[in-house]
């Protein structure tokens, strides 16, 4: 499958010309990155824009940490917290997501106006999911998650990790196909972190092109995640805290846009805008081969910066 099929368009939402930037909008206080930074409904939405200021195409607004050991917030203070931020963010314009696993939160954010649901059960973790949003007619991410097959938040254990999330992702996808929801509508997740180890997260962040291979956009979300932290931190070293992974997890959105990634999810927008923005560049020099590159230019070491 070329990298631009891979990419693909998702029904129902605008056609971006390179990989999306989804910024993250955690109304929480516990998130492991940002948790209660923009924890009321005004700093949420602020932030929202802020995050499109930068660059982002889309904004993820989620009500319910998913850390390890964190407990599932009830339906109310969910409902409360993320239905009026995505009000606020659609009423300005923002194209919204809404990271949720209830079916009453996903449909109360898409009255309010958002126009795509991001559920890390992929479904599983409630039966009303799929069908409210089959009958919405919304597009639907499906993320990979061990969590909700085995009844907890499990460390996976795989012999082969991408050809086992492969398979499960397969079987996620068939589900909310028969389910109703339309197959261009489908965006698939593998999950980095969730249920995986860092050493799980690069082998299947070096398979990209396999996860593609699925016939669905693909959402890749490594922002400040652990693995990252153990990568940065070398064999011995302790990992740096979230907030000092924003390089290396533009880096990631470097390589994921190479690779034909539909979007990437993170929580700094401003370095990965930039970072696929630049593979968009270098995409479209290989698809013009027959363009030439500039001679040096004498003073061209100026404002344009230097080589
Ligand atoms: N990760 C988190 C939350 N939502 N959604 C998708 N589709 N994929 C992910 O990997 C994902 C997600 C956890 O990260 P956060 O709490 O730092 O936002």
């Amino acid at each position: 499958m070329s990298k631009q099929s891979g990419r693909g368009r998702v029904a129902g939402l605008p056609q971006w010309d390179r990989c999306a930037v989804m910024g993250v909008v955690n109304v929480t206080p516990d998130s492991f990155s940002d948790g209660g930074r923009w924890f009321d409904t005004t700093s949420a939405v602020k932030h929202g824009l802020a995050l499109v200021e930068e660059g982002a195409d889309l904004v993820d607004v989620g009500g319910e940490s998913t850390r390890p050991g964190a407990t599932r917030v009830d339906e109310d203070e969910e409902l409360r917290r993320v239905v009026p931020v995505v009000r606020g963010l659609a009423a300005e314009g923002v194209t919204v997501s809404v990271d949720t696993m209830r079916a009453s939160v996903a449909e109360q954010a898409l009255a309010a106006g958002a126009a795509l649901v991001n559920d890390v059960s992929g479904g599983l973790a409630d039966p009303a999911m799929i069908p409210v949003v089959a009958d919405a007619g919304a597009p639907f991410v499906v993320m990979h998650w061990r969590g909700f097959l085995e009844g907890g938040n499990v460390r996976g254990v795989y012999a082969d990790v991408v050809a086992e999330v492969l398979d499960e992702l397969h079987a996620r996808v068939d589900a909310v196909l028969a389910g109703g929801i339309a197959p261009d509508r489908v965006v698939v997740d593998p999950g980095l972190g969730f249920s995986k180890d860092a050493e799980h997260d690069l082998v299947l962040l070096s398979h990209l092109d396999r996860l593609l291979g699925l016939g669905h956009p693909l959402l890749v979300a490594a922002s400040r995640k652990r693995f990252l932290g153990r990568v940065l931190a070398g064999p011995q070293g302790a990992p740096p805290p979230a907030r000092e992974r924003d390089a290396a997890t533009a880096a990631v959105s470097a390589l994921a846009a190479h690779a034909g990634a539909w979007a990437v999810r993170v929580h700094e927008v401003s370095a990965t805008a930039d970072a696929v923005r630049v593979a968009r560049a270098i995409e479209g020099a290989r698809s013009t081969p027959e363009s030439t590159p500039g001679a040096d230019t004498p003073g061209a070491d100026t404002a344009e910066g230097t080589r």
